[in-house]
């Protein structure tokens, strides 16, 4: 790229734009299934319009009772969502535009606002049909779900009806043991694990058990749980002594990272059910202190509140490993996409996960997707022009592993790196 500096500048937005067009994703965070895992794989027009984030901005233009949306049936919901944030209003916020895109990239006829042409329209897909459709729109090479041993419905399919699908890796998903110990330690009982509600050595020794036991089964790219902003390590807290005792050294025999979601706070308003978890500032010494105390473990962690993010990256840049990523749920925006985005790049170069999708409906990973590569290409398009400007000669080849480092490729060599 050693013309002219206006031909490299217009070069360079059209290679940053050719990457961004080519890079097979991993989506490292989503709350998707593979086919097997039957009607816990939600996808289609009607599982789009109930997102959780839209029912929190449909109740916002209505006084119905909650409990009156809560009992209309998924379709009465899909068309009471569509009638108030696409019918009466211009549905301008990011996770209405985001139903508006997936529309648009099967080349639907928006103008027509019909529910059911759209309806129509998908029905003809069958559910193996429309993965591979949505994986390849979205040119997702693999994503990661978030299994739970603890539910129901998902352990019925671990212990019989699973089949791997390599374009979705599990991730072992620890919520209901840690943050809901009291509450669950019975069951772990019930399924054989010598456990008690005193969390002494003969029970750690178990939880151990039980956590190599279904990383033996689900081959985890991660463990995880999600934290509310008031955690702390103290040894009066159940989460706080697993996680030390039991999960860090397990998660460093098999070399497997940490992920740390922190900073939701759960029902905040339970009228809302999922659509009521919000946001608080959490400890960023949490972080710092594991990070330091455990070298030789691996932290992937993102955190929810905007106030936290300076501090995370600047975390960052002290631990090798710590891993970041993606913009999480409420900052999931162009606004703030833009502002982190710039941050990491500036003080972390690649070494970090651009972003995840959180999808929880397959067809959100076509907009999610698309909407974060609009966001990231000026910013790179900036960088790489600033660079230049700075003396550095660029190539094609260079600006095509910045991209691939950014969208999966360096969270794939934390994942191989052993400390
Ligand atoms: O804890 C999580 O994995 C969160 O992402 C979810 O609980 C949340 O509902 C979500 O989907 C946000 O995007
Ligand atoms: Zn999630």
């Amino acid at each position: 790229m050693r013309r002219g500096m206006t031909t490299v500048m217009d070069s360079i937005k059209e290679c940053v734009g050719k990457a961004l067009e080519k890079v097979s994703i991993v989506d490292v965070h989503t709350h998707l299934f593979n086919s097997s895992f039957g009607e816990l794989l939600l996808w289609g027009i009607d599982e789009l319009l109930t997102y959780h984030y839209l029912v929190a901005e449909v109740m916002r233009y209505t006084d119905i009772s909650y409990d009156r949306f809560w009992s209309m049936s998924k379709k009465e919901q899909a068309e009471f969502v569509w009638d108030e944030l696409f019918v009466k209003r211009v549905p301008i916020s990011e996770a209405a535009r985001g139903v508006v895109s997936v529309l648009s990239a099967f080349g639907l006829d928006l103008s027509s606002k019909s529910l059911d042409t759209y309806r129509d329209y998908f029905s003809r897909y069958s559910v193996d049909e429309y993965v591979d459709t949505v994986l390849e729109m979205a040119h997702i090479d693999y994503l990661v779900m978030t299994n739970d041993p603890f539910d129901e419905k998902e352990r019925v399919v671990w212990d019989g009806s699973y089949v791997e699908d390599r374009r979705f890796r599990p991730a072992l998903r620890l919520d209901q043991l840690l943050n809901g110990w009291l509450n669950n330690w019975f069951t772990l009982k019930s399924w054989g694990y010598n456990v008690g509600e005193v969390i002494d050595s003969d029970t750690l020794k178990e939880i151990k058990r039980f956590l190599r036991d279904w990383i033996k089964r689900m081959s985890p790219v991660y463990m995880a749980v999600s934290l509310p902003p008031s955690f702390e390590l103290s040894y009066k807290d159940p989460a706080s002594i697993i996680i030390q005792e039991a999960v860090l050294p397990v998660a460093e025999e098999f070399n497997l990272p940490f992920a740390m979601m922190v900073g939701v706070k759960k029902l905040s308003n339970p009228m809302l059910r999922l659509a009521g978890d919000s946001v608080g500032k959490a400890n960023i010494g949490v972080i710092e202190y594991l990070c330091r105390s455990y070298p030789h473990n691996k932290f992937f962690v993102l955190m929810l509140s905007k106030e936290n993010q300076h501090e995370l990256i600047v975390m960052a840049r002290k631990f090798r490993n710590l891993h970041i990523f993606g913009c999480w749920w409420f900052l999931n925006n162009p606004s703030i996409v833009r502002e982190i985005t710039s941050e990491r790049l500036d003080m972390l170069g690649f070494s970090f996960t651009f972003q995840h999708s959180d999808a929880r409906v397959l067809d959100q990973l076509i907009y999610k997707w698309r909407h974060s590569k609009d966001v990231i290409l000026p910013l790179l398009i900036e960088r790489y022009s600033a660079i230049i400007r700075s003396g550095w000669h660029l190539s094609e080849v260079e600006i095509e592993k910045g991209v691939n480092a950014l969208f999966g490729g360096e969270f794939q060599s934390f994942l191989d790196r052993r400390f």
